[in-house]
Formats: structure tokens, sequence, C-alpha cells
């Protein structure tokens, strides 16, 4: 991007327009354009490769997605341990599978599940914990297992951040009993709108595929009552062409994200939510806190919208604090949380962003700093 646009919180990744023609050539032969078509199939197959996962279940969307994953699970009432720091769509599918959240507080470190607070959160009623490997962030997933085997209760991650992260050279996909993955055009990978569930028992397929296509078993006989989440053929050769790029975008992500901890990392007053010791990253997002003395989030958000750049409060308000959530769930439960939502501001991040566009960013985020500050945020680095 130049330097004088107005700079987007992200951008999707798009292949080449003819290899996108190319991808959807034989769709006007075959005719075939959705339910689990071959387009459907080949990167069902090549997102398992990829993911070094044996089990993967395409889906229309994340929160579709994420709605089967806890479906799958069969339960008709009980609790969900969660966090209230993420998108809409993960205390919603939660509320929409007619269980109840139960909110955890998070790290102040990399705003994933405070697992101290978990521990003393299960219950009886507990029936599962679903965690969000937030901006990308992967949870305390060892010691999330370790409880979650104690209490004899399944973890379903929202990993809707994470595509392509490893733990301790694990794939996301291998961690808890389910993960879902959001393919939406905002996101590292994406194919359109597209989501996936990889998940641990090869037994669940069934559930999930049931829930994807109306229950529907064969041409005369309906065993459930699922909904439709089929990802359709475009968006899957979508997903075909950009997994084709995926590493070198990851690896551009990286180099932005490098230049912004170099940047801001000098700069009183700011700290970057970096994932924890083990995690090879994806650079999905890129959160920054401000203490609200030496910087203040909503002065440097209004700065850089002045500036023409669009970064986003992810995730202000807690879904806590929803409206219509309004007398239900109480944000003062979660401290942490909620000043981390009073405090975080994603800066832009995307593959095809400009070094020289994360100096415009870093400079309009010291602009509101004295001169002593701005004197080593002005220090040359290398690149
Ligand atoms: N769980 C978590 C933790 C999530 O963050 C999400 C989704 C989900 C579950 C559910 O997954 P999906 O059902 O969405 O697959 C965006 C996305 O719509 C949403 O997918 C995402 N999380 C959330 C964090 O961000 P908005 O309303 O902030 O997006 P919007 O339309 O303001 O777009 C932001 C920027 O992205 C634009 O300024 C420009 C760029 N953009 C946007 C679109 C729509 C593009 O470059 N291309 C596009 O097509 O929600």
């Amino acid at each position: 991007m130049s330097t004088n646009e107005p700079i987007p919180v992200t951008r999707s990744s798009m292949p080449d327009f003819d290899e996108y023609v190319e991808e959807i050539r034989s769709l006007w032969g075959s005719r075939w354009l959705t339910n689990m078509g071959a387009k459907h199939r080949q990167l069902e197959d090549e997102l398992c490769t990829y993911l070094k996962t044996p089990n993967l279940a395409l889906f229309s969307n994340g929160h579709l997605a994420l709605e089967a994953a806890i479906q799958s699970f069969g339960f008709d009432s009980g609790e969900v341990i969660t966090t209230p720091l993420t998108f809409a769509s993960t205390t919603h599918a939660i509320v929409r599978s007619g269980l109840e959240p139960v909110f955890c507080d998070v790290d102040p470190a990399d705003g994933t599940l405070d697992v101290q607070m978990l521990d003393s959160l299960v219950t009886d009623k507990t029936v599962m914990i679903l965690p969000v490997h937030v901006y990308g962030n992967i949870c305390d997933v060892d010691a999330i297992d370790a409880i979650a085997r104690r209490y004899d209760v399944p973890v379903v991650y929202d990993a809707a951040h994470a595509f392509g992260t490893t733990y301790k050279g694990v794939g996301v996909a291998n961690l808890g009993d389910a993960s879902m993955f959001s393919f939406h055009a905002t996101k590292v990978f994406n194919t359109i709108e597209g989501g996936a569930v990889s998940f641990r028992d090869p037994g669940l397929r069934r559930q999930l595929d049931l829930l994807k296509n109306f229950g529907i078993t064969g041409p005369e006989t309906v065993e459930a009552v699922g909904g439709n989440a089929k990802l359709n053929e475009f968006q899957a050769a979508m997903g075909l062409c950009n997994l084709r790029h995926i590493d070198e975008d990851i690896l551009r992500r990286k180099v932005l994200a490098q230049q912004y901890g170099r940047r801001l990392s000098g700069l009183e007053g700011v700290r970057i939510l970096e994932p924890r010791h083990g995690v090879q990253s994806n650079f999905s997002y890129l959160p920054a806190v401000f203490d609200g003395v030496q910087l203040t989030r909503d002065d440097v958000f209004e700065r850089l919208q002045t500036a023409g750049i669009n970064a986003r409060k992810y995730f202000s308000p807690l879904t806590t604090d929803y409206a219509c959530y309004r007398d239900r769930f109480d944000s003062r439960s979660t401290p942490v949380a909620a000043g981390l939502a009073q405090s975080v501001l994603t800066l832009p991040l995307f593959a095809d962003l400009a070094l020289d566009d994360v100096d415009r960013i870093c400079d309009a985020v010291a602009a509101g700093h004295s001169a002593d500050d701005m004197v080593k945020l002005a220090t040359p680095c290398a690149r």
C-alpha cells in the first residue's frame, strides 16, 4: 500500500485473478456448485495435510462451525466455561446451543483463559470448556487439558484466529477435543466466508455432517434436526488458491510484526500481547495494550483515525457487556478482561501491508508522546 492511502485494520488476501478463474473453470462443465462437491473434498483433504490433522469438516462460516462443534457433543443443558474477551460469535454460539456461559478471567500477558480461575469455576453443572486462542495466542493448553481430564469434560477451542499456529511443535488442530477455525475474508487464511472443525474422535464426524446438512443421510432419510452450513464450490476454490500462498503470507506478516515490535518496544506506555513461549505464531493480529498513563487507548485510536489509519478495538466491549446480555452477565467478575477491553487496540496487519506503513502507524501512535520518548522511537533500527 502507498504511504498516503487510508490503512484498514486488515485486508483480504486474494490470489491473482487468473489463478482463481482457472480454479473455478471446471464448475461451468460440472455445474456442481455446492453440497460437498469435488473442490470441497479436495480442500478438506489439503487442509488435513496442511494442519496435520486426520479429522476436519468444512463449514460455510466459522460461527456455524462453532455451533456445530458445541452441539456435536450432545448436551441439552449445562454450563460452558469461556472467556468474554472475544468476538460475539463465541458467546452467542454457546447461548444459541441452549447452554449457559460461565465467564472466566484472562491472563494479562496474552489475553487467553486464566487457568487458575478456570479450575475454581468447574462445578457439577460444567459440561464443556470453551477457551479462545485469542489473536492467535495459544491458550495454556497443558493446564486446560489437565483440568478437563480431572473433571472429565470436553474442551472445544475457538481457534478462529489460530490457523496454522503450533504449540511445542503440535499443530493447533490437534489440541483439545475439537477446534473451530474461521476462514472469513478478514482471516489469515480465507475462503471468503468459511470455517472448519477439527476433532479428536473420528466418531464426531457423523454428528458434524448431520448438523451441517439438515440431518440428511440419504435421498429419503433424515435422521437429525440439522441446519444448512455447507461451504460452496466457489468458496472452496478460493481456499484452494489461498492455501498455495499461505506460508508466504504468514512470513510477510511475521516481518511486519517484527517491525512493529522494534518500533514499539522502546516506547513507554504500550506493550504487545505476545503468545506464550513455545507458540509458533501466524501473526494474525497485532494487539497493542496502552497503559492509560503515558498513552491512552482512546487517544491513540482517535489519532490514528485522523491519520487515516483504521485500528480496531477488538475486543471491546466484552461480550458480557453487550446490550443483548444486559442484566444476565456481569463483567466485574472478569476484571483483567475488563481492563484489556478498555486498553487494547489491534493495529493494522495484513500480508500486503508495506513496512513503510508500519512506520507511519508507529509514528502516529508515538505522536502523543513526550519529546524524550520520540527520540527513542526515532532511533534507526535494522530491517
Ligand atoms: N470466534 C472468534 C474469536 C472470531 O473472531 C470470529 C470472527 C468468529 C468466532 C466467527 O467466525 P466467522 O463466522 O466470522 O467465520 C470481523 C469478521 O467479520 C469476523 O470474522 C471476525 N471474527 C471479527 C474479529 O472481525 P468486523 O465486523 O469487525 O469486520 P469488518 O467488516 O468491519 O471488516 C474489518 C476490516 O477488514 C475492514 O475494515 C476491511 C477488511 N475487509 C473486510 C471484509 C468484510 C476486507 O479486506 N475484505 C472483506 O471482505 O468482523
